[in-house]
């Protein structure tokens, strides 16, 4: 049996346990991280999502070191966009719409250029990736099964954005029955004020969606993580 490690979090100490944990990233895309991606090109400023890359780079270090199990996803569609709902592909006046050519290639296109991890944080062999069409990363896809087999219970989610997939993701997870701590400083939003309160909803009425907590608090904890095999 795996050791139970505390880690601080709002509204109270989220009870890890690492063997039944898995890192969940939501969307580290070039299409949202980047410069001339589909972020941008909804006017966007990207600098606000990638203040989240070195925390995930040092979380995503630590997490990987333990041994413990990592997902990615990816938002996006089918080339044909055949997953595509209209309503979706009709939805804001940016002049570049999903599946329109853009710098990285056709804008969250699976395959694409843009469509792909950021390099920061690219998977590495074993750890899945998660292609999904809308913004919950359990919609429409493998995600709930590939955790059950891992025999996963506990979610520590990170990512962008904060109140739109990272968000929806723990709404999905909670219902599911998976334990979920957001971690603040590795999630990002283009807007402060919505990371703030994409936050705040999850811990509020004794954390009704989750924990909140910091990648410095879960590192602490990780690292000082007995063999559990021992
Ligand atoms: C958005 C996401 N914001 N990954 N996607 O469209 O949050």
């Amino acid at each position: 049996m795996d050791n139970m490690l505390p880690v601080s979090a709002a509204p109270s100490a989220f009870a890890l346990r690492p063997a039944q944990s898995a890192l969940v990233i939501i969307d580290m895309q070039r299409d949202f991280l980047e410069p001339g991606g589909f972020g941008a090109a909804l006017g966007n400023d990207v600098s606000q999502l990638r203040r989240a890359i070195a925390p995930n780079q040092r979380l995503l270090a630590a997490w990987r070191a333990a041994g413990l199990t990592v997902i990615h996803t990816r938002e996006g569609h089918r080339p044909d966009l055949a997953d595509l709902p209209p309503a979706k592909h009709r939805r804001g006046d940016a002049p570049l719409k999903i599946g329109d050519a853009g710098p990285m290639g056709r804008i969250l296109v699976r395959g694409e250029a843009g469509h792909d991890i950021i390099a920061e944080l690219y998977p590495i062999a074993g750890e899945p990736v998660i292609d999904k069409p809308g913004k919950g990363a359990f919609f429409a896809t493998d995600l709930h099964a590939i955790l059950q087999n891992l025999g996963i219970a506990q979610l520590v989610v990170t990512g962008v954005t904060t109140e739109v997939c990272v968000n929806t993701t723990i709404r999905e997870a909670n219902d599911r029955g998976y334990d979920c701590l957001a971690v603040a400083d590795c999630c990002a939003s283009y807007f402060p004020e919505f990371h703030e309160a994409g936050l705040r909803m999850i811990s509020a009425q004794g954390g009704i969606f989750g924990w909140v907590g910091n990648s410095a608090a879960i590192i602490e904890a990780i690292s000082q993580r007995s063999d559990p095999d021992a």
